[in-house]
């Protein structure tokens, strides 16, 4: 006695399905649909003992941004408790705020931040 075993026949993941013509069936079927990677906010929270310009030195330093950017995203932290410093990929972000924390304790200062996932 002999046991058919259907034939798998690798195909396009989009055609994936039953296929009319012999009868076989396609066991695997991967989706084509790839999302963006999701984006992460790199947030630093204000406090009351790191100096503004150890901040700005930071903020330029990290964040690329000039010395006018900076000083406006320290001020804004100051005055409302936080601010987004720059938009990464989730490893950038995550090395962003490592660095962020190791120049701060280095400096003595308790300056904090955190990555933030974006909605999207
Ligand atoms: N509030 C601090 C001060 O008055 C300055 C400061 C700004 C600290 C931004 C942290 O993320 C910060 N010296």
């Amino acid at each position: 006695m002999s046991t058919k075993i259907p034939k798998i026949i690798p195909q396009h993941p989009a055609k994936s399905g039953v296929d009319d013509t012999d009868g076989t069936v396609v066991l695997e079927r991967r989706t084509l649909k790839t999302k963006p990677p999701k984006l992460y906010q790199v947030v630093m929270l204000n406090d009351d003992y790191t100096p503004m310009e150890f901040v700005v030195i930071v903020i330029q330093e990290y964040f690329g941004k000039d010395l006018e950017t900076a000083t406006q995203i320290m001020l804004k932290i100051h005055l409302d408790g936080r601010g987004v410093c720059g938009v990464y990929s989730r490893d950038v972000a995550a090395t962003k705020v490592s660095q962020v924390l190791d120049a701060a304790n280095k400096a003595g200062h308790p300056l904090q931040c955190v990555a933030e996932p974006l909605d999207s």
